[in-house]
């Protein structure tokens, strides 16, 4: 039986340079670097409980957590491959303190910065669940040849120029957008090759997935509270209680219910009292996502995600993303408990 010849991500983006008259090539350079930094990771990954990587490194990052072997590994690989290709004048990471100005050669030249999380929910790893790689891209403000500042990383998610995560799962997958809708590259190992395998992805409007770490549940707002008791309360019309799904790796929960439709919840609490997840480079890209495949993404009733004015690199959001129909139904109670 002939084997389908399927498009790769390679000629998926040199198919679609064309639509942006003024690419210079620079971004789909950018995007190689980060497929190639994706199979390395994804490389380690596979191999985590051959080789003992997942163990700690013994060294803490600025939010005082420790870092994974992994964390350490995935943070040196994309640095190092997007310093390679000349194609970005500076990096912010989950796992580095302070942003990193790249003004060597080409690099010097570069209109973009990235933002990423090299392994988003890497203590899944050591009980081999699925951990993911988030990446955020935006055109730096200040002028091209000059040191990078915090006018080019504290920019509203609504300028970024392109964002994606690399889910390791079962398979390991590439999820982008470039603000032109959603599409999903799936990675075959044995021929060191992504596919395109999800074209064109859209959520689905409402869903049945509320997705929360419930634990935390007496320490949520009261608008919280109301909302998930409410997805826990029978009722046929809306199909009625909702599902409870939590991997507790956000990549992974998001995945699933851009999929499947459904809300993802990380509230503030009386632990986290502005939510625990990192506005730059986990809650911004995920958002650009969820919303290009037809979704929503807030951090209060009304305000969205990618309109919040980033003050500081490490900054942390209350953050609900998923189904429209779900995250307005939230956003309602969030209101009624102003
Ligand atoms: P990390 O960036 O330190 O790995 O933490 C982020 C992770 C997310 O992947 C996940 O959604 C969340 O933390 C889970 O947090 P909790 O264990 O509090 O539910
Ligand atoms: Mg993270």
């Amino acid at each position: 039986m002939k084997e389908p010849i399927l498009q790769t991500l390679g000629e998926f983006i040199i198919a679609h340079q064309k639509d942006y008259p003024e690419a210079s090539g620079e971004l789909s350079a950018l995007f190689s670097a980060i497929r190639l930094a994706a199979k390395i990771i994804h490389r380690h990954i596979n191999k985590a409980g051959l080789i003992d990587i997942a163990g700690l490194a013994g060294e803490r990052n600025v939010q005082g957590e420790e870092q994974a072997k992994l964390d350490v590994m995935a943070n040196d690989t994309f640095k190092a491959a997007l310093a390679a290709r000349g194609v970005v004048c500076g990096i912010a990471s989950e796992e580095e303190d302070h942003y990193i100005l790249l003004d060597d050669g080409l690099n010097k030249e570069s209109k973009y910065i990235v933002l990423m999380d090299p392994v988003d929910g890497s203590s899944n790893i050591d009980v081999n669940v699925s951990v993911g790689t988030i990446f955020s891209i935006y055109r730096r403000k200040s002028p091209v040849g000059t040191t990078v500042t915090d006018e080019d990383f504290f920019q509203p998610g609504t300028e970024q120029v392109a964002a994606g995560y690399v889910i390791y799962g079962s398979s390991t997958m590439l999820v982008y957008t470039t603000g032109n809708g959603v599409n999903g590259f799936t990675f075959d190992p044995t021929l060191g090759v992504f596919y395109l395998s999800h074209p064109d992805m859209r959520t689905p409007e409402t869903g049945q997935i509320y997705s929360v770490n419930e634990g935390n549940y007496v320490h949520f707002p009261d608008g919280v509270k109301k909302y998930i008791k409410y997805c826990q309360v029978e009722d046929e019309a809306s199909n009625r209680p909702y599902t409870s799904r939590y991997i507790g790796s956000l990549v992974s929960d998001i995945h699933r219910n851009l999929i499947y439709g459904g809300i993802y919840l990380y509230p503030s609490s009386s632990r986290y009292t502005n939510g625990k997840l990192r506005l730059l480079y986990e809650c911004n890209p995920i958002s650009f996502l969820v919303e290009q495949a037809g979704g929503r993404a807030v951090c209060e009733a009304g305000k969205r995600v990618l309109e919040i004015k980033p003050t500081s690199l490490h900054q942390r959001v209350p953050f609900f993303a998923g189904s429209t129909a779900m995250v307005a139904d939230l956003e309602n109670f969030l209101l009624e408990d102003r």
